[in-house]
């Protein structure tokens, strides 16, 4: 498109009040509403600025309603200037910046008032979650009725570039390929604590050209452009060109024959003499034109990158963080704030007096009658009946006469509950690079894994049909978890991303669920809803050693909020849990205008589900089943734990005898068995052992503190959870047993009020057989037995 068409002077107002509102924000925040002592609020006017030009030409040109955009954490003024000029924000937020209710530091899909569509804040995370949400919707277009065209648009600080999570992502042969990407970085050639040295952009444009994408950069504006077409232009271009960034940078605090004299520092003859031309204020102007600020050239730039169909576009716009501000350039400019003379006379060049240095454009102006158009075509309509997917509470229909470990079952469900016509088409697995060790190779044989073409086969494996297209159902990574936990929170948000709820499985080795954490967070944090299988875990992977075996996961787990850990240890109590998990990610909520600032429970999150390879005899459970009905059973074992073994039902006898000592065994997972020996064990001395299979840490301590919280906040007597008092109905010394660490379960003994011994493991691992690690860790029953003696003296 060019200028001619452009309202590039309307444009122009309109980004001269964005500048000044978000400094403003933060002006606001730190100097009128603390008071002295209170801890510095912060805010970040320089890197506000530096995006203010990109965000306008974005916003009130290119953008269209479907299309969705990450904003830089840093850049969050911006975005909340932008919202309250188009008329989505009201006013009395922009006082609120970081303060409690009101806009948040960085961008929040969950937390603040506007619409949000990627949460930022961890730098090179929210830059990727476009990229992925590309990706799904890719998915869905082929899965289902194709929704309307959106862009992925992504604009992120040049320091993003330092993280790794971002070149994992576009290495990733799963994200090739998407038009409807662009990455739009702030090139300001500056990070937190410095001027970056060196010119980065070869090395930075030959990265993501090797992964096949399309970069383009906005280097100069129109002015400076013109320049080198003069004669002796070519001189001008070379003398920037190779200057280095921290010279560049320092030319923007420079003023007059300061900025002349800095300029030609070492400059050959030839260029001293071309640059007579121009006067100290006309050199100035030239030389710091830059295309970040150019909205003719971003308008120009943005254009070329949509008309590239077949791979994503990144873009270099060279700008300056702090641009228009006295703090211009200067490497200590990252959290700097305006004094008030700034402040006062940044609103005066913005045409604002303290009366109207709040206000919107008005309707009549051409400002206004652009920014009443854009609104009403970025819009969005509200969905208004929640849909859902209709999951079975069970798939299980015969149970194994031979001993299975979850990880098996966890790959037969889900092949079960991809032959239900209800579920099946909503079902989406991903891994990296570990679907076939991880059991999800069932469920590849019969739905296909995607591609965007179909793929021809060069091999027949009998055993794994891997047939690539359009139809199948599992996207494969390749081996970073960082894109794995990336890709399933864009699947978890696809009912909002790109209006279509999935039912998204991963899998990864659990011990690497960590390598991908700081992804799995902002997942979550983002309000994702998908389900992750860590499998195999523990020390019971004995053979795998230290490398590969996770011991601090299942906390994770349990502290992370948005997430549900869940680690049962027979196939039925796997089948119900799955079912429940996924009953609830199919059960989408009505999006109202406020419910995206209720606080998430974690129930409306992710499921996580750490699995063994233990093969478990699934005899006990049947029993229980017995003893309690399936639905009392199955209540239970969702609610977070169930007397697998009732002492006095297994062993008559010692109901019969007085005083009895009564202890409870409490095991997750892969060291059921051992528990249970110990309960006979422990029978055959005299002493009453129940087995409490606990398939939810996270459930039962959110039950506990549910009561805490309550008494703490009425003064009131805390009194015990329900679901632990149907699992510890009577008093008594508990053990722990944990395949993870044995802090992970230990908070029970102050929830029961008893003494508790709790064992797990607590150092590295190494190779050997399941006893002998369960020998160094004492996991082993006559550890067991002992803990529960330990327990029992100390009542
Ligand atoms: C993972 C992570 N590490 C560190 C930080 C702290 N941090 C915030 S901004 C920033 C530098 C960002 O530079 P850049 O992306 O170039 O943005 P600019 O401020 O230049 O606009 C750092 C280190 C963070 N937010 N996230
Ligand atoms: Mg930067």
């Amino acid at each position: 498109m060019s200028d001619d068409h452009l309202p590039i002077d309307t444009l122009r107002r309109i980004e001269q009040r964005i500048l000044w509102l978000a400094v403003r924000m933060v002006d606001f925040a730190n100097h009128e509403r603390t008071q002295a002592g209170d801890i510095k609020v912060g805010g970040h006017q320089a890197s506000s600025a530096s995006m203010v030009s990109i965000m306008t030409a974005l916003w009130f040109h290119h953008l269209d309603g479907p299309d969705r955009v990450a904003v830089k954490p840093h850049a969050s003024p911006v975005f909340h200037a932008i919202q309250y000029l188009l008329g989505n924000l009201d006013r009395s937020y922009l006082t609120t910046l970081r303060e409690f209710g009101g806009l948040q530091a960085y961008p929040s899909r969950t937390k603040d008032p506007d619409l949000v569509d990627f949460s930022t804040g961890s730098v090179g995370l929210g830059a990727a979650a476009p990229l992925f949400a590309g990706v799904v919707r890719r998915y869905v277009d082929a899965h289902f009725a194709e929704r309307p065209q959106s862009r992925f648009v992504s604009i992120l600080g040049d320091a993003e570039l330092d993280e790794g999570s971002v070149w994992e992502a576009i290495a990733d042969p799963a994200t090739e390929g998407l038009g409807n990407v662009l990455w739009i970085v702030d090139f300001n050639r500056q990070s937190l604590d410095r001027v970056v040295p060196g010119i980065r952009i070869k090395q930075w444009r030959a990265q993501f050209e090797a992964s096949g994408w399309h970069v383009k950069e906005v280097k100069y504006g129109e002015r400076l452009t013109a320049e080198f077409s003069a004669p002796g232009g070519h001189l001008l271009r070379d003398w920037i060109d190779g200057m280095p960034n921290e010279k560049y940078q320092s030319l923007f605090a420079l003023h007059g024959p300061d900025l002349r004299a800095r300029f030609i520092e070492g400059a050959p003859a030839e260029l001293v003499s071309l640059i007579e031309k121009y006067d100290d204020h006309t050199l100035r102007e030239v030389v710091t034109d830059l295309g970040g600020h150019d909205l003719g050239s971003l308008i120009e730039a943005l254009d070329e990158c949509d008309a590239i169909k077949d791979r994503p576009s990144v873009m270099f716009a060279y700008t300056v963080k702090g641009w228009e501000l006295p703090t211009a350039g200067n490497p200590r400019n990252h959290s700097a704030l305006l004094t008030t003379d700034h402040i006062d006379e940044l609103r005066s060049r913005s045409g604002l007096d303290l009366t109207s240095e709040w206000d919107r454009f008005d309707p009549a102006s051409a400002e206004g009658v652009l920014a009443a158009r854009r609104r009403e075509l970025l819009s969005r309509p509200a969905r208004t009946t929640p849909r859902s997917i209709d999951v079975p509470s069970s798939t299980i229909t015969h149970v194994s006469q031979r001993p299975v470990s979850t990880q098996e079952a966890f790959g037969r469900i889900i092949v079960d509950l991809s032959k239900l016509e209800s579920v099946a088409p909503y079902l989406v697995t991903t891994a990296p690079d570990v679907a076939t060790s991880t059991n999800l190779a069932g469920f590849i044989n019969h739905v296909g894994v995607f591609h965007p073409e179909v793929q021809r086969a060069w091999h027949a494996d009998p055993l794994l049909k891997w047939t690539e297209g359009p139809t199948g159902q599992h996207i494969e990574l390749g081996i970073s978890e960082m894109n794995l936990f990336l890709l399933l929170g864009q699947l978890g948000l696809s009912w909002d991303l790109s209006d279509q709820p999935l039912l998204s499985i991963g899998t990864v080795y659990d011990p690497f669920v960590l390598r991908g954490l700081d992804a799995l967070i902002y997942s979550v944090y983002s309000g994702a809803r998908f389900v992750i299988a860590g499998t195999p875990s523990g020390v019971t992977l004995a053979p795998e050693g230290g490398a590969h075996q996770s011991t601090i996961t299942a906390s994770v787990g349990l502290e992370l909020p948005g997430l549900t850990f869940l680690e049962p240890g027979y196939a039925v109590a796997l089948d119900w849990l799955l079912c429940d998990a996924l009953s609830n990610i199919g059960t989408e909520e009505v999006h109202t205008a406020t419910s995206h600032l209720q606080p998430a429970t974690s129930e409306r999150g992710a499921y996580y589900f750490r699995l063994t390879t233990r093969p478990l005899d699934q005899s006990p459970f049947e029993a229980a089943r017995q003893r309690l009905s399936d639905t009392v059973l199955r209540r239970q074992v969702i609610a977070g734990a169930y007397r697998l073994v009732d002492a006095f039902e297994a062993h008559p006898e010692l109901a019969e005898t007085p005083g009895t000592p009564m202890v409870y065994i409490v095991a997750c997972g892969a060291v059921l068995p051992e528990a249970l020996l110990a309960a006979e064990e422990l029978a055959d001395e005299g002493i009453a052992a129940h087995v409490v299979d606990v398939t939810s840490s996270d459930r039962l301590y959110a039950a506990w503190q549910r009561t805490v919280r309550f008494a703490v906040r009425t003064a009131a007597t805390p009194s015990i959870a329900g679901t632990l008092r149907a699992a510890f109905p009577d008093r008594a010394p508990i053990v722990t047993v944990h395949d993870a660490s044995s802090h992970h379960l230990a908070w029970l003994g102050s929830a029961l009020g008893v003494p508790c011994v709790s064992l797990g493991v607590d150092s590295f691992g190494q190779s050997g057989n399941i006893s002998d690690l369960y020998a160094v860790h004492d996991l082993l029953p006559g550890s067991i037995v002992n803990g529960a003696l330990a327990a029992l003296s100390t009542l």
